[in-house]
């Protein structure tokens, strides 16, 4: 106990000093093999194997990436707000960002998962959480846009988020804070024994994908930091990591490393959904946003819930276990087979894995070891699987290949350790550079990896790149691991911070992912599908211009009758229907960013003109011999003016 305390302080102030994580040694990078730029190359014009989607840390975005080659398709907003896309300024997105707090165009992303049926991927969406405003979205791969955005209540850090279960029943999120449910004024020293972690269980309907919260576990005032489904034999369990179990309300080294081992919560979900569909559970009234993209009218509605159901555990015996695990584990990962769930000890030496076959022993057998606010503690040594023995420093993520290897991440020693499980054997490790988080194989996080790479994505780049001023960028690395030694093949840069990453077979999704709008089916308010549609309509102040944009002109291209003190609402629609022919629109001084509208599409963008003149407009995408004759002017007359609209 004591030299593990000892053991603890070492491992912090390592953690807290980054400079002394594995410094530059240039010599590693000259020792690539030389058929390492063979393994990544893909020629100009050939398609990559593999989608990443990294995901953008604070940022608040979710990035697409090819593998092996590490080339950037696309960045898809998402809690954020991206002037190339208009996502979260023109008028049809802007409800996405919506919340209970309002507009927070803003949020920390961490985890993407892919969907999944019968445990293994399936492509049709990915989820990824928002830490900080707590929200769960889910991106639509036909279209690679954010289709829906629930914002999670009683939830605070929404971190141990967005893992699906095996037939995407639920996207799951938990509570990184403990916080009082429901919110109220009270001396942060009573946090002991009165705050609550809201375990969230969202579920997703199978046909439209939409998500709805079905119930909330209150969890005892611990913080859930990481989850992962059960998967084959534990089809039907969740598991969370916990730490500070000693609920200290500042965590301050020596008020949260007291304990020995946190715990991995062990949730029986099926039991607990089964007792709520039986009309078990509390409605506790709350406030919370559901913001949905209707791809018909290409535009976004907030609604505010008013109600969620809650669950105490203590109501549903056998539904929740904790699992001693040492030291503050972070990540909780669950192999392929659904046998093994390895707690990630942040300040633990060695690597400890359960059981879920000797924890449903410990449970038949009513092998407890006390309780925690009347939750079942099972043994250690009943359920622990095996350890691996000092693999390194820090550990913070498992992944696994499907071939019976795991491999883990050390955030202090800097590195990527491959071993065996069953035999818990360590097999090979390689250096990150520097200071690896998570790390990903494609369908890592399934019942069917894909394990040909690993990407590990890394907090620290130091000497890596050219230097960009005081900040660096963040990085991923791709090892080839097809053979006994791991094989670092590719560095390649991150947008913000990578935390999780999800990757699939590109066939799984290339097919779909090529849609283009028909404009016969737009529904928008104020689409203009010919010329014939358009018009310019004043409703007082307010004026809506219904336009249209195709190769090379807008239509009306020439407005007049605009005041100063109006607010106008140009409502474009692309008339287009061929493949990747985007038009964009923008407006001199308009207070948002340019529109950038595809094939069959209607966005709006609102101008509030200030002065008198004539203001010009045009199209921003480069899209044809005559892009720079696709323009227009407005002109603005006093107010005062009795200039009619013309058009
Ligand atoms: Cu380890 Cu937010 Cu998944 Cu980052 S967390 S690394
Ligand atoms: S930290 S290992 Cu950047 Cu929040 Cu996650
Ligand atoms: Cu339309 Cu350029």
């Amino acid at each position: 106990m004591k030299n593990i305390f000892k053991l603890t302080i070492g491992f912090l102030s390592l953690a807290l000093a980054f400079t002394s994580c594995n410094n530059g040694d240039s010599k590693s990078k000259s020792a690539l093999s030389t058929n390492a730029a063979e393994k990544v190359y893909v020629a100009p014009g050939e398609h990559d194997e593999f989608y990443a989607f990294i995901s953008g840390g604070f940022s608040g975005q979710l990035a697409v990436y090819g593998l092996p080659s590490g080339r950037l398709f696309k960045v898809i907003p998402v809690f954020s707000q991206d002037p190339e896309k208009a996502w979260g300024y023109n008028e049809e997105t802007k409800p996405m960002l919506n919340t209970s707090y309002g507009f927070i165009p803003w949020d920390d992303s961490h985890h993407p998962d892919i969907s999944q049926t019968a445990g293994e991927l399936d492509g049709r969406w990915v989820f990824i959480n928002g830490n900080n405003t707590p929200r769960i979205a889910k991106i639509d791969l036909t279209t690679f846009e954010t289709t829906e955005i629930i914002e999670i209540p009683n939830s605070a850090g929404n971190h141990s988020s967005s893992f699906v279960t095996e037939n995407t029943e639920y996207v799951v999120a938990g509570t990184r804070f403990s916080v009082p449910v429901p919110q109220k004024d009270m001396p942060i020293k009573e946090y002991k024994g009165n705050f609550k972690g809201a375990l969230s269980f969202i579920s997703v309907d199978p046909k439209d994908g939409r998500m709805a919260v079905k119930f909330q576990l209150l969890m005892p005032g611990f913080n859930y930091d990481l989850s992962h489904p059960g998967r084959g034999k534990s089809h039907g369990w969740f598991f969370f990591t916990t730490y500070n179990t000693e609920e200290a309300n500042s965590l301050l080294e020596v008020n949260a490393s007291q304990n020995d081992k946190d715990f991995i919560a062990a949730i029986n979900w099926k039991k607990i959904e089964e007792y709520v569909n039986k009309g078990g559970g509390t409605k506790m009234p709350t406030n919370y946003a559901h913001n949905v993209y209707n791809d018909e009218t290409h535009s976004a509605t907030s609604t505010m819930i008013k109600e969620v159901l809650t669950v105490n555990p203590l109501d549903v015996p056998g539904a929740v276990y904790f699992l001693p695990t040492p030291k503050s584990p972070h990540g909780c990962d669950v192999d392929p087979s659904g046998e093994y769930i390895v707690g990630n000890g942040k300040l633990s030496a060695n690597l400890t894995v359960h059981s879920f076959t000797k924890m449903q022993k410990a449970i038949a057998d009513k092998k407890f070891d006390g309780e925690a606010y009347g939750i079942p503690i099972l043994k250690f040594e009943d359920v622990l699987a095996g350890s691996v023995v000092q693999p390194g420093l820090g550990p913070l993520h498992t992944e696994f290949d499907g071939k019976g290897n795991a491999y883990t991440t050390f955030f202090i020693s800097s590195e990527v350790v491959k071993w065996k499980l069953g035999t818990w054997e360590v097999i090979d490790r390689k250096p990150t550079y520097y200071s690896v988080g998570h790390l990903m194989i494609p369908g890592g996080n399934s019942a069917k990896p894909f394990g040909k790479y690993v990407v590990a994505m890394n907090k620290i780049t130091k000497d890596r790149y050219l230097p960009t001023g005081p900040e660096v960028t963040q990085s991923a690395q791709l090892y080839d691991i097809t053979g006994d030694k791991m094989e670092l093949l590719l560095d390649f840069p991150t947008i913000g911070e990578p935390h999780y990453a999800a990757g699939c077979p590109a066939d799984l999704i290339k097919p779909k992912s090529k849609k283009i709008f028909k404009l016969a089916d737009n529904k928008h308010p104020y689409a203009a599908k010919s010329d014939a549609d358009t018009k310019v309509v004043r409703n007082g102040k307010e004026v809506h211009i219904q336009m249209t944009m195709i190769r090379s002109h807008f239509s009306p291209d020439n407005i007049e009758g605009i005041k100063v003190g109006d607010k106008v609402y140009f409502h474009v629609t692309n008339l287009e229907q061929d493949y990747d022919v985007p038009h964009g629109i923008s407006m001199i001084g308009a207070n948002t960013s340019e529109l950038l509208i595809m094939p069959g599409q209607t966005e709006t963008f609102v101008w509030e003109p200030k002065q008198v003149g004539v203001w010009p407009f045009y199209c921003t995408d480069f899209c044809s011999a005559l892009h720079q004759e696709m323009q227009g002017y407005v002109r603005v007359s006093p107010a005062s003016s009795s200039i009619p609209l013309s058009w």
